[in-house]
């Protein structure tokens, strides 16, 4: 009931964790791998050299929101590109963050056999390039990235892009990706530079950065959830959608099925509540479908009504 397609691969059920979040270990996707729930294991953005990220704390939560500048700590690209996952698909993000590094990094999954499907490029993280701005935010950057990556790698791969906002941004994002046709895009990385503040310590709630971070989870579900929207509405079903943001439980994954996503990832509530997170999403996922009498994704992904109801 719940299974999904992006481009040829299978996934068994539309519902995965989110990049960054209990990811960057072995030990970690393992987990996903074993969670019979868990539809792909993705992992945390990958760089040339491990990183240990940023000093702690670095991520924090009020259960609905949060924010982190964790700082790219990952193992680096060769120890996901060991991993072995054989049950379900496995995503392997990558960060660069430098064009060249992203390109050391494609060029060894275009040459060497691993166990990975798919590639989440990510050119839109929060928390690094304050001068420059995110990648995905300039055009020129953006298409060039895209055509040196795209020369280098002919598997297939997503784009995890960062929240737009007005039609324009949307109208340049949709004919650029329509140059390069990548699989799937992701909407969308958390919202850069928020900050959080304790007030009984008088500290911001993170330490990089003196408290700016990237906010995910509930307080940015309206802002992704228009992105999918604004996205499949330019994509004609030519390019699938991942939503990401603000999902804590399956009323909010089949808000974003019927605003057009094919498949959805779990970030901040997967922080907070660990592994059942994917179970609990994805029964109840079954039985608003069963109460709505829908059998398959594809009875209602994109299908948000115009709402004419009147006011009284
Ligand atoms: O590691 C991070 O600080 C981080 C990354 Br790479 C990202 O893409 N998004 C985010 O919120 N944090």
């Amino acid at each position: 009931m719940l299974t999904t397609t992006l481009g040829t691969v299978e996934l068994p059920t539309c519902v995965f964790n989110a990049s960054g979040v209990r990811c960057t270990t072995v030990e970690e996707l393992n987990t996903l791998a074993n969670n019979p729930y868990v539809g792909a294991v993705l992992t945390k953005s990958c760089t040339v050299k491990p990183r240990k990220g940023n000093p702690e704390p670095r991520y924090y939560d009020n259960q609905m929101t949060s924010i982190n500048s964790n700082g790219l700590c990952n193992l680096g690209y060769k120890a996901y590109g060991s991993v072995q996952v054989s049950n379900k698909p496995y995503i392997v993000s990558v960060a660069g963050p430098s064009l060249n590094d992203a390109l050391t990094i494609i060029r060894h999954f275009e040459a060497e056999d691993t166990s990975c499907d798919a590639l989440e490029l990510n050119p839109s993280c929060p928390n690094l390039s304050q001068n420059s701005g995110q990648l995905a935010y300039n055009k020129k950057n953006f298409r060039e990235y895209l055509r040196r990556v795209t020369e280098a790698y002919t598997g297939m791969y997503g784009i995890k892009l960062p929240p737009y906002w007005f039609d324009y941004q949307f109208d340049n994002v949709t004919d650029i990706l329509n140059d390069f046709k990548p699989t799937f895009v992701t909407c969308c990385n958390s919202l850069p530079n928020g900050l959080f503040i304790d007030s009984e310590t008088e500290t911001s709630c993170i330490r990089p950065r003196n408290g700016f971070g990237g906010i995910g989870g509930h307080a940015i579900k309206p802002i992704a959830l228009a992105n999918v929207r604004q996205f499949y509405s330019r994509f004609h079903g030519k390019i699938a959608l991942i939503g990401c943001g603000g999902i804590s439980c399956a009323k909010d994954a089949f808000e974003y099925i019927l605003a057009g996503a094919d498949a959805i990832q779990i970030g901040t509530k997967f922080m907070y509540s660990g592994d059942q997170v994917f179970r609990e999403i994805c029964d109840d996922l079954q039985t608003i479908m069963t109460g709505h009498d829908y059998k398959k994704l594809s009875d209602f992904r994109g299908q948000l009504k115009e709402n004419k109801l009147i006011n009284k």
